[in-house]
């Protein structure tokens, strides 16, 4: 296959709700979406590199300057038989994963439409539909939190997510489970602690959390095997784990019980499929997490949650959550929890131009 064209997109969505975490506040999604047209096909993928480097180490700008000037060009000008070749050619650039993963999902899609199968089916998913959580952000007080717990225990959500920082924890922790004593409930703290903080930590082992995600440093799993065995609660990392090197190594330290996967953390599909065959050679159970994605991110991230590894409730919660609207159709929503995995070529799910020409602020075309 020859990509005839690629056009990169700068999108802009207005959240229908502030998402705040321990490191940023987010009101409006911003990101790049890309479009890679072949054939009379186009394969999207999007980016889930944020505004500013603070979830990781790449930006938007970082992720269009590489797309533009390294990654497209690797493809723009040869013939592919098939979409993990990117992959390959790009080893040869360090880092830049969520630079990557644009394109390789892109080129996914891509292949999976041209051969008329859904990306669910080319990549291995197992599953009709996939369980989802949601990710709460911090709010404000304790009775905020317990308020925007009901409305989504309510809405049949598999899994409840709370956004923890120093000065909010435990007491969001025990009101919630004190309402709740049966539901699934973890934590999520952005790296907000220090090992210093382990006897704190412990007092949530109290609550039965089903994990804690992301207590400590990205840069540290020795620290993170250290608290694990101060601590009760299994640890599942997100920022920690950028290949299935890492995944690997977090595993054979103690570092980790459980791994949230998100496919731009790790540049692609390719890597998601190692991470999975680590995880399952070490009985370590996998969720997909999420970057608050549009439409097609959400579609990705929907394929890679019917993975057979991926055996825990994910992020990926209804679309209509977080937009009012999303660019794709049909919309991605779940009922009681689960969520149908696309039947249809490559996402399954179509772009509706005229949501995109509204939500597009400027956009690049390279061609060959
Ligand atoms: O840590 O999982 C995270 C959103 C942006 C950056 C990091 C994270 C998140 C979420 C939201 O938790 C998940 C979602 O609803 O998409
Ligand atoms: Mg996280």
């Amino acid at each position: 296959m020859r990509i005839e064209k690629a056009v990169l997109r700068h999108v802009e969505m207005p959240l229908k709700f502030v998402f705040r975490t321990s490191f940023a506040e987010t009101t409006v999604k911003r990101f790049l979406l890309l479009e890679l047209r072949s054939g009379g096909l186009s394969g999207w993928g999007e980016c889930v590199a944020e505004e500013g480097p603070f979830y990781g180490p790449e930006s938007t700008g970082t992720a269009e300057h590489v797309l533009a000037q390294f990654l497209l060009p690797l493809v723009l000008r040869r013939e592919l038989e098939a979409p993990e070749e990117f992959a390959r050619l790009a080893t040869k650039i360090r880092g830049n994963r969520m630079a990557k993963a644009t394109l390789d999902t892109a080129l996914h899609d891509l292949f999976a439409k041209a051969r008329g199968v859904s990306l669910s089916h080319t990549i291995g998913g197992t599953r009709a539909s996939v369980e989802v959580g949601v990710s709460l952000g911090l709010a404000p007080t304790v009775e905020a939190t317990l308020e925007n717990v009901r409305r989504h225990v309510a809405q049949g959500y598999r899994r409840i997510k709370l956004k923890i920082e120093p000065g909010a924890d435990v007491d969001r922790v025990s009101a919630v489970r004190a309402e709740f004593p049966g539901i699934v409930l973890t934590v999520d703290a952005n790296a907000a602690y220090g090992l210093a903080d382990a006897a704190h930590l412990a007092k949530l082992d109290a609550f039965g959390l089903d994990y804690m995600e992301q207590p400590l440093s990205h840069e540290d799993l020795v620290e993170h095997a250290e608290l694990a065995r101060r601590i009760e609660t299994p640890i599942c990392l997100d920022e920690s784990i950028r290949s299935a090197a890492d995944a690997r190594a977090a595993i054979s330290l103690g570092a980790c019980r459980v791994i949230n996967v998100k496919i731009g953390r790790v540049g692609g599909y390719g890597e998601v499929l190692a991470i999975q065959d680590v995880a399952r050679a070490a009985g370590v159970p996998l969720w997909c997490g999420g970057m608050l994605e549009a439409g097609v991110g959400r579609a990705h991230n929907v394929a890679v949650a019917s993975l057979p590894g991926f055996t825990k409730p994910g992020d990926t919660s209804s679309s209509s959550r977080y937009f009012d609207d999303d660019i794709v159709a049909p919309p991605l929503e779940a009922t009681g929890g689960l969520m149908p995995v696309p039947e249809g070529p490559g996402i399954g799910v179509s772009i509706r131009p005229d949501v995109l020409s509204r939500v597009t602020t400027s956009q690049m075309e390279l061609a060959p």
